[in-house]
């Protein structure tokens, strides 16, 4: 018969190996835009922005009032007068199976807004210009070969005010060597606004046990 100490002391060892692997934590670089340099024209430090997006400082008079920190990202057209796409992303390595969760915020601002869903100017072909955020996965080939994507911001969205775009959930498929997190603003003809973000959380998703089963194991020493 086991000893009371031993027992004690193979039932802690068992909840800590069922415990929650290290709770998921953001992977992003400058996910709130705050790193230097924040200047007019700038990069944002730590991304890969293409098309038109940048870090801007606090600046009210051009509309820029960062969720938090002295910083966001604005993002807008190319105006290249076909369906064009800006945006930022930042990309890591992983497995098929990983588990990733993606959130972020986003505003616009009423000295420059974007255009809402049935606006004059939405009809009769809606031309009109959206920002969404998306998880992609890629295989050895760099192919896309999974993704998910949310709608963060529109012209229906209220100017001025912060929105929280919520969580997307996107689940790695076979032969997945890699992840991005993206934040897209994409459009279609001419409409313009700007887009502004921060406070991007990108995590990596582990399995944690549930209670039955962790008592199933504590249970079983005792047999
Ligand atoms: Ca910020």
């Amino acid at each position: 018969m086991k000893s009371l100490l031993s027992i004690t002391a193979v039932v802690c060892m068992v909840l800590l190996a069922v415990a929650p692997m290290a709770s998921a934590q953001n992977v992003l670089v400058n996910p709130s835009f705050d790193d230097p340099p924040l200047s007019v024209g700038a990069p944002p430090s730590g991304w890969l922005p293409f098309g038109n997006a940048y870090a801007e400082a606090l600046n009210p008079l051009a509309g820029f009032i960062p969720l938090s920190g002295p910083g966001l990202c604005s993002m807008f057209g190319s105006w290249t007068g076909g369906f064009n796409v800006s945006g930022i992303f930042q990309e890591f390595a992983t497995s098929p199976g990983d588990k990733w969760e993606l959130s972020s915020n986003a505003r616009h601002w009423g000295g420059d807004p974007m255009i809402g869903i049935g606006a004059a100017s939405c009809t009769p072909n809606c031309t009109n210009n959206w920002v969404v955020q998306k998880i992609a996965f890629f295989d050895a080939g760099n192919n896309e070969i999974g993704a998910v994507e949310s709608t963060i911001l529109d012209g229906t969205y209220p100017p001025d005010v912060w929105h929280y775009g919520g969580v997307i959930l996107g689940v790695a498929p076979a032969n997945t060597v890699k992840v991005q997190s993206l934040i897209l603003y994409l459009q279609p003809v001419f409409d313009g606004g700007a887009a502004h973000i921060d406070d991007v959380l990108f995590e990596r998703i582990f399995n944690v046990p549930t209670q039955e089963s962790t008592w199933g194991q504590i249970k079983s020493l005792y047999n």
